[in-house]
């Protein structure tokens, strides 16, 4: 597969609900999609930087601005046959891995269309079906987020993750645990306490929580450790882990007994893949979290779902938590047990809305 070229889009799409979370609220999503044009096959891959470098150093501008002036300069005209042969093209490049995971991942997305394979099969998938929870950001008062668990207990999803940070934890725990004694919870901070906080996070001990997800500061693993070893509860981490190698720090250190890849934060569907092989083999099960993905991150969400060590259910929930129209077809729904059905046709078992991905375009640009 020669890739002939290359294009970026930014789409606008507003969300149905806002998201907030330690770091801040949002309401509206600029999200880069990218083509990648190979003889004839076009793959397409959404990267996960969102607006301001908030979550972590990347934006929807970096990315732009690396994919263009690097990655695809770096690749354009190269004959790649795999997904897999991306990163040893781009390895010049340090960081920027949510720009990277989007070119690998259109790749990986058209190497299985050429291929006539689906793309969960691909990548080694094994699973049919995937569970799912959601992410429940904070909300203007507590009133409204346990009206919000409500409403998603009832449509089925297995696990209930709400955010968290100073002044928005303890007491609105004890409500949800209150009104839900008996669901799957778990609770994200996205960095928003420290070292000094570890005998209010000893607190957390009380509710049953199945995690305690990236508590302290996003590349600070060995504090992990240390709180790891003052808790009952397990400490997940998202923001620290951008690689395998990450991974194994962590868990040689005794830093969390769980891990959240994400695809773009981990770089894409090649580091995913080692990542959660390594986690296999100590024991650490993963989840697949999410980054308000639109329809073509949340179709290669779900196929890196179906890898074997995604034990626990992940942030991947139905389009319609998000957008009033998602840009494939048809959207992502969730079963009343709080399942996807793994499609198992061609490619990434979606059809893009080419049509409505123009009309949410308010820049666009072809490298050839
Ligand atoms: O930490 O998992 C996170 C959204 C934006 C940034 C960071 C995170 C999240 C979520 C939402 O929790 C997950 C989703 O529903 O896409
Ligand atoms: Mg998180």
């Amino acid at each position: 597969m020669k890739i002939e070229a290359i294009t970026l889009r930014e789409i606008r799409m507003p969300l149905v609900h806002f998201f907030e979370t330690s770091f801040g609220r949002t309401t509206e999503r600029r999200i880069l999609l990218l083509t990648v044009h190979c003889e004839g096959v076009d793959g397409w891959g959404e990267c996960t930087a969102a607006e301001h470098p908030f979550y972590n150093e990347e934006s929807i501008d970096t990315a732009w601005y690396v994919t263009k002036g690097y990655f695809a300069p770096m690749l354009l005209g190269k004959d790649v046959e795999r997904g897999a042969q991306v990163p040893s093209h781009i390895a010049q490049v340090r960081g920027h891995r949510m720009a990277r995971a989007a070119i690998e991942n259109a790749v990986w997305d058209a190497e299985a269309i050429a291929k006539n394979v689906p793309l969960w099969k691909l990548i080694g998938g094994t699973q049919t079906e995937i569970n799912c929870g959601v992410s429940i950001g904070i909300q203007d008062s507590p009133e409204q987020l346990l009206e919000k668990i409500g409403v998603e207990v009832a449509a089925g999803y297995q696990r209930i993750k709400v955010k968290v940070k100073p002044g928005w934890d303890i007491d609105i725990l004890r409500r949800i645990r209150q009104k839900f004694p008996h669901i799957t919870l778990s609770c994200d901070a996205n960095s928003a306490y420290s070292l000094r906080d570890v005998d209010h996070l000893k607190r957390f001990d009380d509710f049953n929580l199945l995690m305690i997800e990236q508590p302290l500061w996003n590349d600070d693993i060995a504090g992990h450790a240390v709180l790891q070893r003052e808790l009952q509860t397990s400490l997940c981490l998202d923001e620290s882990i951008l690689h395998a190698r990450d991974a194994a720090a962590a868990i040689e250190a005794g830093a969390c007994r769980i891990i959240n890849i994400k695809l773009g934060r981990i770089g894409g569907f090649s580091e995913a893949i080692a990542t959660q092989a390594l986690c296999a083999k100590a024991f650490i099960p993963n989840w697949c979290g999410g980054m308000l993905e639109a329809g073509i991150g949340r179709a290669h969400n779900i196929a890196m779902s179906t890898l074997p060590n995604f034990k626990l259910p992940g942030d991947v929930s139905a389009s319609k938590r998000y957008w009033k129209e998602d840009i494939i077809e048809p959207e992502v729904t969730v079963s009343s047990k709080g399942t996807i059905a793994v499609p198992d046709c061609t490619g990434r078992g979606f059809v893009i809305r080419e049509d409505l991905i123009e009309k949410l375009t308010v820049r666009k640009e072809t490298i050839r």
